[in-house]
């Protein structure tokens, strides 16, 4: 097994967000390589928030990847998103994921959908804007396969979706779009909250499973909270994972101490 690992990072000023190093994306390059990581996750607002020719030199200078492009900031900042009652909205949406799969290209690198399949309400209209979700993953999709991108979906915990939660919905969701280039990404701070077992989920939907978000049960780096580690490294082990173990996690008590530890604790775990 060879789990690859990636830092979260954002060039977008954001408050208080599970991302490890926010500001210019050298630094987090710079970091993530002295680290001994294998490449970073960007989160963006727009894709015009990085050059592209910028972060392939970084990627070139540092042997380090870009593994995936987070939509989560642009949903949020721009409020967008798929299951919007306003078909507008949903246009904008699309056309603005269809960017970061562009850029994707460029870098090589996934695009995450999570934040931006947005909430599809309690009321009547609930199956009305999961089906026009849909559609609008099945237009993404097809935007991919044709530039060669994945797509990860994320199922997100009950305060922030109400239709994509389990990893199961997850994944049901991915098929009913077409399926591959999607897979789906597994986080743990969310499954820590609606899954039954972490681990027993990993092993249960590996044949989908394309990246890995690992966060504690505090969204702290993994070894500061209550989850088990120990069970969900053995999981990935037991189905010979071989894709990104990402740490989606809360830069305290600094960026470098959570990026620094949460590596560590993990390869220390693997090699048990
Ligand atoms: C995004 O990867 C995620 O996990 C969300 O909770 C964003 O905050
Ligand atoms: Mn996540």
């Amino acid at each position: 097994m060879s789990v690859k690992f990636a830092l979260t990072a954002t060039p977008n000023p954001v408050k208080f967000s599970p991302l490890l190093y926010c500001g210019p994306v050298e630094n987090a390059f710079r970091k993530a390589a002295g680290f001994g990581y294998d490449g970073v996750e960007i989160h963006l607002r727009d894709t015009a928030d990085v050059s592209a020719a910028g972060v392939r030199k970084l990627m070139k200078e540092t042997g380090l990847a870009v593994t995936t492009l987070g939509t989560g900031i642009a949903a949020f900042e721009y409020g967008i998103n798929f299951a919007h009652p306003d078909a507008a909205v949903r246009r904008r949406a699309v056309d603005h994921v269809k960017k970061f799969v562009d850029l994707a290209a460029e870098l090589e690198s996934a695009v995450t959908i999570g934040l931006m399949t947005g909430k599809a309400g309690r009321d009547a209209a609930r199956e009305t804007r999961i089906s026009a979700a849909g559609e609008c993953l099945a237009e993404c999709r097809a935007a991919a396969e044709k530039a060669g991108v994945t797509l990860l979906l994320e199922a997100l915990n009950r305060y922030e979706s109400d239709y994509i939660v389990m990893q199961e919905d997850a994944a049901d969701a991915a098929r009913k779009a077409g399926g591959a280039p999607y897979r789906i990404l597994a986080d743990t701070f969310h499954m820590n909250i609606e899954e039954k077992s972490i681990a027993e989920t990993l092993k249960r939907r590996a044949d989908v499973i394309g990246y890995v978000h690992f966060a504690d049960s505090n969204r702290r780096y993994p070894g500061s909270g209550h989850t088990d580690f120990a069970a969900a490294v053995r999981a990935l082990r037991e189905t010979n994972y071989d894709g990104y173990v990402s740490f989606e996690c809360l830069p305290l008590p600094d960026p470098d101490t959570a990026a620094r530890e949460s590596i560590g604790y993990i390869k220390k775990l693997l090699a048990l």
